[in-house]
């Protein structure tokens, strides 16, 4: 009997790994989506370049890193190369203005919140069944480079790890975890918790920590520090491939099995805080921790995920003790689900998302 347990597990585990592969095809951007998103960006850059003629618009988030799921929103960046600028709030009302008066968009600009930004949509049309929307922020450099960095770990092993990162982006969308707004956690969240699973806690590990890795030539400090953080990593992918494999074999499977159990059970939210540049820390160590059960502190800093570059910035401040609890008990409902093994891998699947 012990043996015929052990295959059907196989058995299941290998038709889940075949089962999310073909769901996560499904629901990549089209070519044309990325073709209209593209000519979006570039309508953009020239309306911009009319206020500000040395400035650039970037890309960021899920449309530059690897992770995006149809239809999801834009998030633009805009770089301005000259030493004379208009601040970023003028630039916002200034940018609102322009776009309301010579293009299509719905437009709202904000430019006094924390972060000033132009927001965008675009109604639905037949070439564009779900429209678009995007946020234009201004000189947002750290977003380009963490970007850059979970591009550089999607693009290791890209199999594995955008399969488990975009699943479960369906996921917590499915499960209603995914609203910083409303107390749970941000895409960007999920995406640093799977990074930090892959490189810290699977063992022997998925992925190796780019961040520490020695560096191919000196560097200077200058060249790997911006606004004061070190944001140096180790990006030459096609280098890397020639002299790190991971020795861990599991299918998308077993490590999306894991990853549920180990953030339903193991991970010690009380005390720890996941962070991919250095491990697993301490809450204590960070001064992210409070004694008083009151505390402002501790109501905020309940689930801390460490930034990979802004390192004194909790990603997950936003989510609530509630969000939390919510949080905890979708792991532990999918975790359950998935140690159940139904018949049919497609059914587990089915369940997950619904
Ligand atoms: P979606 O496909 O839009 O759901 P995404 O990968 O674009 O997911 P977000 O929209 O959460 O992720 O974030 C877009 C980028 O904005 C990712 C990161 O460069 C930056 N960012 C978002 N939240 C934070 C944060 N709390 N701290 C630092 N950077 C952040
Ligand atoms: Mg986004």
């Amino acid at each position: 009997a012990p043996s015929q347990r052990h295959t059907s597990k196989q058995r299941f585990l290998a038709e889940f790994s075949q089962c999310l592969y073909e769901f996560v095809i499904q629901l990549l951007p089209t070519r044309e989506e990325l073709i209209v998103k593209e000519d979006v960006r570039k309508l953009l850059e020239r309306l911009i370049r009319t206020i500000e003629p040395e400035s650039r618009l970037l890309s960021f988030g899920s449309t530059a890193n690897g992770f995006s799921l149809r239809n999801s929103d834009m998030d633009l960046c805009c770089l301005i190369d000259s030493e004379e600028r208009l601040s970023a709030s003028d630039l916002v009302t200034m940018l609102g203005d322009l776009l309301e008066r010579e293009t299509k968009f719905h437009v709202k600009p904000l430019p006094h919140a924390r972060i000033p930004i132009v927001k965008l949509s675009l109604d639905p049309s037949p070439g564009l069944p779900y429209g678009i929307a995007c946020d234009i922020g201004f000189e947002n450099r750290l977003a380009l480079e963490n970007t850059r960095l979970l591009m550089c770990y999607a693009l290791i092993d890209p199999p594995r790890v955008r399969t488990m990162v975009l699943f479960l982006k369906v996921w917590c969308k499915r499960r209603k975890i995914n609203s910083p707004y409303k107390g749970t956690l941000s895409s960007y969240g999920y995406v640093l918790l799977v990074i930090f699973f892959l490189v810290h806690v699977k063992n022997p590990p998925v992925l190796p920590n780019l961040q520490q890795m020695p560096p191919m030539r000196p560097i200077s400090q200058e060249e790997t520090t911006l606004h004061g953080h070190n944001i140096w990593f180790f990006d030459d992918i096609e280098l890397l491939r020639g002299r790190w494999q991971s020795s861990n074999t599991e299918s998308v499977a077993e490590l999306l099995v894991d990853f549920f159990r180990f953030y339903a059970r193991d991970f010690q939210y009380n005390t720890g805080v996941a962070s991919i540049r250095a491990g697993l820390l301490k809450k204590d160590s960070k001064g992210w921790a409070s004694e008083s059960d009151r505390g402002t502190a501790r109501e905020r800093n309940r689930l801390c995920i460490e930034d990979p570059f802004e390192v004194d910035f909790n990603v997950s401040r936003c989510v609530t003790r509630d969000g939390l609890y919510t949080i905890r008990g979708e792991l532990m409902r999918a975790s359950r689900i998935l140690a159940s093994r139904p018949e049919r891998a497609i059914v587990a699947l089915a369940q997950l998302c619904e």
